[in-house]
């Protein structure tokens, strides 16, 4: 098996060489260097998939892109008991509900925060929406945390991965103190070993 992962700094794929870690499989990394400037990825990440953006996952020659199909594909091929519920149960449809809805929704408010903070004065209109949409997302997730520190059960799963990345960043927007809940699971996360050692391989990550 060949696994190779499409990785750009400072993104979400981050997560992606998270997982791999906890799973132990074995991979390469092709690095990707964010424009200095426009933050853009580089244009030869459009050779390997048409979009252009991270991760992207190349598993066997199949091109895989989409960081929710990826963790949803990793844990379902190589979780075995681990990163997947019992499948059948309330909690496999937990961490399907709450693996895709990283991507599919609490992204969204954060997104629109940091793309209307680049209008300036001309973007204020706007903020107090975002802001209510990001207490909603964010306030739904603090709760949903349960009281192992998981998104699902009493272990880690495909949606805890997902989650890592949108947690990480609404905890840098909201600042110390306003998700305590999230800010531990973001602590517990950055102090595993396989976060580090994916920290090491995938280079400069602001949300370290
Ligand atoms: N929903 C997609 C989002 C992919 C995405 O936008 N990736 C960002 C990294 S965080 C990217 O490649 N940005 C560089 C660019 O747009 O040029 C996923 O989760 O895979």
């Amino acid at each position: 098996m060949t696994i190779i992962v499409h990785h750009l700094n400072d993104s979400r794929s981050q997560r992606i060489l998270w997982l791999l870690e906890e799973l132990g499989l074995p991979y390469a990394i092709t690095l990707y260097a964010r424009d200095a400037v426009t933050r853009f990825a580089p244009p030869e990440l459009k050779q390997v998939h048409p979009l252009g953006k991270a991760p992207v996952l190349e598993i066997d020659g199949a091109v895989l892109q989409e960081s929710g199909a990826i963790v949803q594909h990793l844990c379902e091929r190589f979780g075995e008991d681990r990163f997947l519920p019992p499948a059948g149960s309330a909690d496999a449809l937990r961490n399907l509900q709450l693996l895709h809805y990283a991507e599919g929704s609490a992204m969204t408010p954060l997104l629109l925060h940091i793309y209307v903070g680049l209008l300036g004065a001309a973007g204020a209109p706007l903020h107090p929406r975002i802001a209510s949409e990001i207490a909603n997302h964010f306030d739904y997730l603090e709760a949903e945390l349960r009281p192992s520190g998981h998104f699902v059960g009493d272990d880690w799963t495909g949606a805890d991965v997902m989650l890592s990345f949108p947690a990480e960043l609404a905890v840098q927007i909201g600042g110390a103190g306003r998700w305590p809940k999230l800010e531990a699971f973001v602590a517990r996360i950055h102090a595993r070993p396989a976060w580090q050692v994916a920290l090491e391989k995938g280079g400069p990550y602001r949300l370290a």
